[in-house]
């Protein structure tokens, strides 16, 4: 695919070619909201759809991907928070894990495969949630073909950094090495793979949430959802050609958030996208606080929009007050029309 050929001109490409692939298997075609209805009817999981379309009438999918395949569901990844393998030393909470990077190839789209690099397997990597003050070990074993690294967002020393020339720097095929921090500080951070090119080993894959709960804990809420913005530059030059959370574009537009009115939401939103400098979050018919970075227990915002660079990440909190669906998605409209969009199911 050449350098000039646009994500617009993508897909479009994408529509055509999938588009004449028969059998309902593989009958994923992307569908524009001004002239496609009939592409769009009968696909999903909820007739009130029309299929695949939103209610702003944006560009859909019809088809599902094999989250089996995949080896996980996007609608899972919310609430999978991994404590690690608990034990206490002298009076510290020490927790384990273990990350291998492996090559695996994701359906991305329905009938579009993505060539990518993970830890665990999955797109993001495991959310690993503890707090303040406990000692984490991350045992990682690349078990891929390139050289990979995990670095950390947070406090620790020279030697745990996970870039190249600290510590054992470049963590070769083969070949494993334990990261230990103390976590610290509280608040929403994430690791990634600081191998160079380092947007290429991101965007590949290689990323996912660290949660370090305060001491005390956050404030009781009745819903905690994570959400790992990113994209995916399927053809490798360097742009993306579709947005989306927790690895799967268009996921919760399909698989709506189903919520309560009146209950308490808190979303970890954390922006893992390489390519594009902003990213954004809206929500719909509501309003939320914004706690940057999660270190601070006082809002900074009430607001239905916030934007966040590569790396932020914040603390998100609402309650929906009228029952229905609601949207939210990237405010940056492209993202939104490549696949950043979901909504909530408020009920009563
Ligand atoms: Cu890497």
């Amino acid at each position: 695919m050449s350098k000039n050929f646009s994500r617009r001109e993508f897909l479009k490409a994408a529509i055509a070619s999938l588009g004449t692939i028969g059998g309902a298997a593989a009958s994923a075609r992307l569908v524009d909201g001004a002239g496609a209805a009939p592409l769009a009817q009968g696909g999903g999981d909820d007739p009130d759809m029309g299929g695949m379309m939103g209610p702003h009438g944006m560009v859909g999918v019809v088809g599902e991907v094999d989250h089996e395949a995949n080896g996980f569901n996007p609608s899972d990844l919310l609430t999978d928070f991994d404590y690690g393998e608990v034990s206490v030393v002298n009076g510290q909470t020490v927790r384990d894990y273990e990350f291998v990077a492996i090559n695996k190839s994701i359906e991305v789209m329905p009938g579009i495969e993505f060539p990518a690099w993970t830890y665990n397997g999955r797109i993001p990597g495991p959310t690993i949630r503890c707090t303040e003050g406990d000692l984490i070990r991350i045992n990682f074993f690349n078990g891929s073909d390139h050289p990979h690294t995990i670095h950390f967002h947070g406090i620790h020393t020279h030697e745990m950094d996970g870039v190249p020339g600290a510590g054992p720097g470049l963590i070769q095929p083969g070949e494993s090495f334990t990261y230990e921090f103390e976590a610290e500080p509280f608040g929403l951070h994430l690791y990634h793979c600081h191998a160079f090119p380092l947007a290429r080993h991101i965007a590949k894959g290689l990323y996912g949430a660290f949660i370090v709960d305060p001491k005390g804990g956050w404030p009781k809420v009745d819903h905690e959802f994570f959400m790992g913005m990113a994209g995916i530059d399927i053809d490798f030059d360097d742009e993306n050609d579709f947005y989306m959370v927790n690895g799967i574009p268009f996921h919760y537009q399909m698989h709506p958030i189903d919520i309560k009115v009146g209950d308490k939401v808190r979303v970890f939103l954390v922006n893992f996208l390489e390519f594009d400098l902003i990213n954004s979050f809206h929500l719909h018919a509501n309003f939320f606080h914004y706690y940057p970075t999660g270190t601070s227990l006082t809002p900074s915002e009430f607001t239905d929009t916030i934007m966040q660079t590569q790396a932020q990440r914040g603390l998100i909190e609402f309650t929906f007050k009228h029952p229905g669906r609601f949207m939210f998605h990237a405010h940056n409209t492209e993202f939104a029309e490549l696949g950043w969009t979901g909504n909530f199911n408020v009920t009563e």
